[in-house]
Parts: C-alpha cells; sequence; structure tokens
C-alpha cells in the first residue's frame, strides 16, 4: 500500500485569461498562489505527509509545489523535475483564445482538439512566438522527442516512462508521494491509475490546486476511487474546467 497525491497548479494567468497555454511558460494569478497553499494546508489538515515530490519543468507547477510545501511545513523534501510531466503541447492552440477558437470552429472541432484521445492540434512552426524550439530547458531533449503538438494519447506515451521509472519506485520505497503537473498530463496519469476508457476519458477535468489523493495496492493500482481533499470545492471547480470557452 502507498498513497499518491496529485494536484494540479493553481489557476496560471493564462488560465484567467482563457488562452491555451500548454508548454508556454507562464506563472501563477494571485488567486492561483492562494491555492497552492490552500493545496498545502488541505494536505497538513489530512494529515498527509508527502516524503518525495515530482513536478513538470513549468513554472507553474514549481511554484505551486513550493507554496503548498511551505504552507505544509515541508519545503525541505527532495524534488524531481521532468518535461515528461508537462501539461499537454497544445501547438498551434498555444496563445490562442479559447472562447474565440469555439466561437470560429464550432464546439465539435474545438472539444475534438480539447478532449478527444488522439486528434492532435495543427503543429505549431518553430518561429512561432509561442514555441518553445530553442528554449534552454529542453536542450538535452532529442529534436525527434520534442513535440510540437499533442494528443492526450501522446502524452499517456511520454508520461508512463516517468511513472514507471521514476515515481513507482519511489512507492514500491513506500514512500507518500506527491506529484505537481497539469490538467492534461494529470488526466493522463487519472487514465492510466484508473483504467478509463480512450472514449471516456473526454468526461475527465481536473480542478487547480485541489490535492487528489489515491491509495495504491501492490500493483501501483488505486484500491479505490481518487479522493480530493475538498469534494465540494473539486466539484464546482471541475465544472468550472469544463465549460472553458463557453462565454
Ligand atoms: C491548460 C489546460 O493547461 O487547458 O494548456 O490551456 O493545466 O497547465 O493550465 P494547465 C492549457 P484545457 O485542456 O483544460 O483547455
Amino acid at each position: 500500500m502507498a498513497t499518491l497525491v496529485l494536484l494540479r497548479h493553481g489557476e496560471s494567468e493564462w488560465n484567467v485569461k482563457g488562452l491555451f497555454t500548454g508548454w508556454v511558460d507562464v506563472t501563477l494569478s494571485p488567486t492561483g498562489e492562494d491555492e497552492a497553499r490552500r493545496g498545502g494546508q488541505l494536505l497538513l489538515d489530512a494529515g498527509i505527509s508527502p516524503e518525495v515530490v515530482h513536478t513538470s519543468v513549468l513554472t507553474r507547477a514549481i511554484k505551486t509545489a513550493n507554496l503548498a510545501l511551505e504552507a505544509a511545513g515541508l519545503l525541505w523534501l527532495p524534488v524531481r523535475r521532468s518535461w515528461r510531466l508537462n501539461e499537454r503541447h497544445y501547438g498551434a492552440l498555444q496563445g490562442k483564445d479559447k472562447a474565440q477558437t469555439r466561437a470560429e470552429f464550432g464546439d465539435e472541432q474545438f472539444m475534438l482538439w480539447r478532449r478527444s484521445y488522439d486528434v492532435p492540434p495543427p503543429p505549431i512552426a518553430d518561429d512561432d512566438e509561442y514555441s518553445q524550439y530553442g528554449d534552454a530547458r529542453y536542450a538535452e531533449l532529442p529534436s525527434e522527442l520534442m513535440p510540437r503538438t499533442e494528443c492526450l494519447k501522446d502524452v499517456v506515451d511520454r508520461m508512463l516512462p516517468y511513472w514507471y521509472d521514476q515515481i513507482v519506485p519511489d512507492l514500491a520505497a513506500g514512500k507518500t508521494v506527491l506529484v505537481v503537473a497539469h490538467g492534461n498530463s494529470l488526466r493522463a496519469l487519472v487514465k492510466h491509475l484508473e483504467g478509463i476508457s480512450d472514449a471516456d476519458i473526454a468526461g475527465l477535468n481536473i480542478p487547480t490546486g485541489i490535492p487528489l489523493r489515491y491509495e495504491l495496492d501492490a500493483d501501483f493500482r488505486p484500491t479505490g476511487p481518487g479522493e480530493y481533499l475538498d469534494p465540494t470545492a473539486a466539484e464546482a471547480a471541475i465544472e468550472a474546467v469544463a465549460n472553458q470557452g463557453k462565454k
């Protein structure tokens, strides 16, 4: 038995503006900072004490982890980071307004790009102002692994090696693990953990800043459904994520 806690970063500046973000490295909004601190307090109140932390290499997840850990008195914990926990690369949609995109392309195409399992948005050009091509943090990423767009299936494929190689060994050592990542990289992980079908994953939305706890069995499968540490707030926030792009 091991405990795994998933935490989507607090609200980002682009979440507030309603822009597709993906790999664009935006920071937290003031509300997002508060959400991150509250996430740490929720861990503390629930008596959950992570022993190791994994984050993406994006500022909004890193800051969220730091603020949550500080609130929980755990800023000293070992932290590992990987691009494999990054948000889904949103391709040419990065920097675009979600509501405008929905109005321009229609509900069906918007939802295909946003929530289908295997339809990626068009790729981003390397010279686009919102491309990550040439970003120093990906210098060691072989060029063929550097995404120009991703669907959720691509995220599952690049996230799972990190799950098996880096996170599972921590769980196998009996450690309580905190993963701080993103709406879609966490959807990919929850899909794997709960065995959600390619069709049903479209209906799963993850709110910002509310820890989601799993107890795992010896095969690193959940013994029951994931449990949000503030279920009432999670319910409303999940609805808000689902409705993004509707104005
Ligand atoms: C959001 C998710 O990512 O957007 O890339 O726009 O979790 O890093 O804020 P996050 C983005 P949706 O897929 O929910 O539209």
